[in-house]
């Protein structure tokens, strides 16, 4: 008697409820940064769901155009989905942190022998494409009346089957759009898997999210920086100081051989190339680059 009322008064604990892609080309990404972020599942991608061992969350394998549903729908408290199919769903819920991985854009594409003349050549085509809501905003942005086929797949054989003159679809490295002897004249949007959240979340749930955040954003600018080290002749030490803003300031330690030092920073990836070069014509010799594997700031 006492231990039925004792259980039943033991509340669950609070778990955040994140979906990702059942299989595809987010699934791996999706777990991958789960793995960098020390939350580990026990695999379950055949299963609908799993739960993470240290970390209270559980994930949701769907497919990835239900996500945004789910999400609006609090079925999921989170999700992690391109944000070509959350600006085509259009559901109600926040659009959060960008995760730095499903990078494709929307593109217009039209037979590769033909004359593009602005978006006015598509006035009166037939456009296939699967996005169907972001074309049709991208056709009255731009005043032109066309006609969209909505089709599900295999978008870029529409033209060559005589069914649409033109397309609108995801492209990365551009080789589907070659071999079926169209070009790309239009982006209509730049997109990336990002991470969705219910408008709703109980302030636990936020708590949870928050920390999760922070695990994000830590491998994601660790990715976007390496660790440099590098012997400097200490007469163009400051020179070499001027190269490198490091975290704070680059950390200076005398080297056994007088006359030189170690010097050690933090380098973002885009300038990475151009410092190294003149970190050498400063002297600068027995260079380093480290890759980073969590950067809290
Ligand atoms: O089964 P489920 O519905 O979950 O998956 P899906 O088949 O709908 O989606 P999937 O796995 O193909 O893609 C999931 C997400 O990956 C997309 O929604 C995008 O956010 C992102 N992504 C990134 C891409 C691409 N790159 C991409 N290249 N999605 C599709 N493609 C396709 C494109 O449609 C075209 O057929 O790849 C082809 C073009 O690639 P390139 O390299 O030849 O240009
Ligand atoms: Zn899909």
């Amino acid at each position: 008697m006492l231990e039925a009322s004792s259980q039943n008064s033991v509340t669950p604990p609070v778990k955040l409820r994140l979906a990702i892609q059942k299989s595809g080309r987010l699934h791996d990404d999706s777990i991958r940064l789960l793995k960098e972020c020390g939350i580990d599942i026990s695999n379950g991608v055949n299963k609908l769901k799993a739960d993470a061992s240290n970390f209270p969350i559980e994930v949701y394998f769907l497919r990835d155009d239900d996500i945004p549903q789910y999400v609006e729908d609090a079925v999921a408290d989170i999700g992690f989905v391109g944000e070509n199919v959350v600006f085509e769903k259009n559901k109600k819920l926040i659009v959060g942190e960008k995760l730095g991985f499903g990078k494709c854009r929307l593109c217009i594409a039209i037979r590769k022998g033909e004359d593009y003349t602005g978006a006015g050549f598509l006035a009166n085509k037939r456009i296939a494409t699967s996005y169907p809501v972001l074309v049709r905003q991208f056709l009255n942005k731009n005043n032109i009346n066309a006609e969209i086929h909505e089709i599900s797949g295999s978008v870029e054989i529409a033209p060559g089957i005589g069914l649409a003159d033109s397309i609108c679809d995801l492209v990365s490295s551009g080789s589907t759009l070659f071999m079926n002897g169209l070009k790309e004249v239009e982006t209509i949007l730049e997109s990336q898997a990002v991470l969705i959240q219910n408008e709703n979340l109980s302030e636990a749930k936020k708590q949870l999210l928050s920390r999760l955040l922070f695990r994000i954003q830590a491998v994601k600018k660790a990715k976007n920086n390496k660790y440099i080290l590098l012997n400097a002749p200490n007469d163009n030490l400051e020179k070499i100081i001027s190269l490198l803003p490091g975290m704070k300031s680059p950390t200076v330690l005398p080297l056994a051989e007088p006359g030189w030092s170690s010097v050690h920073s933090v380098l973002n990836e885009n300038e990475f190339w151009d410092i190294i070069e003149q970190l050498k014509e400063a002297g600068a010799q027995g260079i380093l680059v480290i890759p980073i594997e969590k950067m809290i700031v």
